[in-house]
């Protein structure tokens, strides 16, 4: 039976370009989403967030009636679940534990709509045994239909973890390019859901169980965030010993086997900074490695912040007759990395609102790809204005922008090397 009909449940970075590739595909595609905004956004063949080619996409799945979005599911022969996997609140310190409750509140959703032959893919990125408990919210919605765990091949429902993968600001390109790991609960449930993907997938779907999908995303993660400690450790250990770690990076990597990726003010996005705790609080104790990881990235921007009152003392000691409420200090980039305008879980954000609390000048910020901010005590100018008015620069995201201008003032504080 073929997929007349996709329904996408949640219309963020993951979901709308998900629903709009299937949809350039001539495939009817139901996207769902409580907000309201994003859900008549798209109607309007509008998108409600920035990636490049999106707006092109969706406004063409739109006009040609392929793509419509609402608020409350409808039937459909495939649902894929592209909702936020967030943390639970948690005391500082502690290991954060995953929230689950967009992924019930999606599959509750879903269930009293599902019928015999659907496929439903979980591809928010999860901890291990997280499809296996949607499919058990969704039994537990609907008595009358059988799912894989409990009759396999032969389940009224096919059920399988497929997670996205896709880098943000390249999701076009990587939807149809990279591989996909295809997670079933069944074989059945796999092969269905390879059908499904090779609607638009190029690259090769490979075949696996759910809980080894889910903890594949998570591993990709994992390893980026762990080679990214790596890198910031050593900005931290440069800065003790006096040596340029930009140019320590690009001897070390002229070794054939050795690749260390870069340091900055800490890792950002909703996926790197994240998914290595679903490893960690499952495993607590052999996580260590991973854990490590994690708090060393995590403490990048308490260090770069420590830099700022550095610089902003030398400043003073340099220009006696300033007070401390003259010292201006502007922040360059507040996204999560450059060139997007995606400020969640950013660590420039944060060092640039934790600087805002407590300096008693002025503090500005350059972020190119928003039009507003709403930090107290934070001025958001252009990049021309900025330059004339800063006492002390922090480069935070190596926006393409910020690279084409060079700055030999003696009070940069730059995490990016790029001046
Ligand atoms: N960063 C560094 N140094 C580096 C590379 C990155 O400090 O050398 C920082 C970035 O500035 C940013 C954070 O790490 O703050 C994460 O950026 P990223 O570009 O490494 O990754 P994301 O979060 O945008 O996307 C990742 C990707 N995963 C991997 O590359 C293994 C993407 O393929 C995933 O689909 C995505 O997470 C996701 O949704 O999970």
């Amino acid at each position: 039976m073929s997929f007349e009909t996709i329904s996408v449940i949640g219309l963020g970075y993951i979901g709308l370009p998900t629903a709009a590739m299937f949809a350039s595909r001539k495939k009817k595609v139901i996207g769902v989403d409580i907000n309201q905004h994003a859900v008549d956004t798209i109607n309007r063949g509008e998108i409600h967030i920035v990636e490049p080619d999106l707006d092109m996409l969706v406004s063409a799945a739109v006009q040609q009636e392929y793509l419509k979005a609402v608020t409350v599911p409808e039937p459909a022969d495939a649902f894929l679940i592209a909702v936020p996997t967030p943390f639970k609140p948690c005391e500082a310190g502690d290991i954060p534990e995953p929230d689950l409750s967009y992924i019930e509140s999606a599959a509750k959703a879903i269930a009293p709509i599902l019928k015999k032959g659907d496929l439903v893919i979980l591809e928010s990125t999860s901890p291990v045994g997280a499809t296996e408990q949607m499919a058990a919210w969704l039994a537990d919605a609907r008595k009358d239909l059988s799912f894989p765990q409990t009759s396999g091949e032969l389940a009224d429902i096919n059920i399988a973890h497929c997670p996205e993968r896709v880098l943000p600001g390249k999701v076009v390109t990587e939807l149809v390019q990279n591989d996909r790991v295809i997670g079933g609960m069944s074989k059945r449930c796999s092969e269905r859901s390879v059908e499904l993907y090779k609607t638009f997938v190029m690259g090769d779907c490979v075949i696996t169980n759910a809980r080894t999908a889910e903890m594949a995303k998570l591993t990709e993660n994992s390893s980026r965030d762990v080679q990214i400690a790596f890198a910031n450790e050593l900005s931290i250990i440069c800065d003790e010993l006096n040596i340029d770690v930009w140019e320590l990076i690009s001897l070390a990597n002229r070794h054939p086997r050795v690749n260390i990726l870069e340091p900055g003010p800490g890792v950002g996005g909703h996926c790197i900074a994240v998914d290595p705790w679903f490893i960690v609080s499952k495993t607590p104790e052999q996580a260590k490695i991973i854990h490590t990881a994690r708090r060393v990235n995590d403490f990048k921007p308490d260090w770069v912040i420590e830099k700022i009152k550095v610089a902003v003392a030398d400043f003073l000691s340099a220009n006696p007759k300033k007070t401390i409420k003259d010292v201006t200090i502007a922040c360059y980039g507040l996204a999560f990395k450059p060139d997007i305008d995606d400020l969640r879980e950013s660590p420039a954000f944060d060092i640039t609102r934790s600087i805002a609390k407590t300096h008693l000048g002025k503090v500005l910020a350059i972020e190119p790809n928003i039009t507003s901010i709403d930090i107290d005590n934070v001025e958001l100018v252009s990049l021309d204005e900025s330059l004339t008015r800063t006492d002390i620069h922090v480069m935070l995201v190596d926006h393409k922008q910020f690279k084409k201008i060079k700055l030999n003032d003696a009070f940069v504080i730059d995490t990016k090397g790029i001046w």
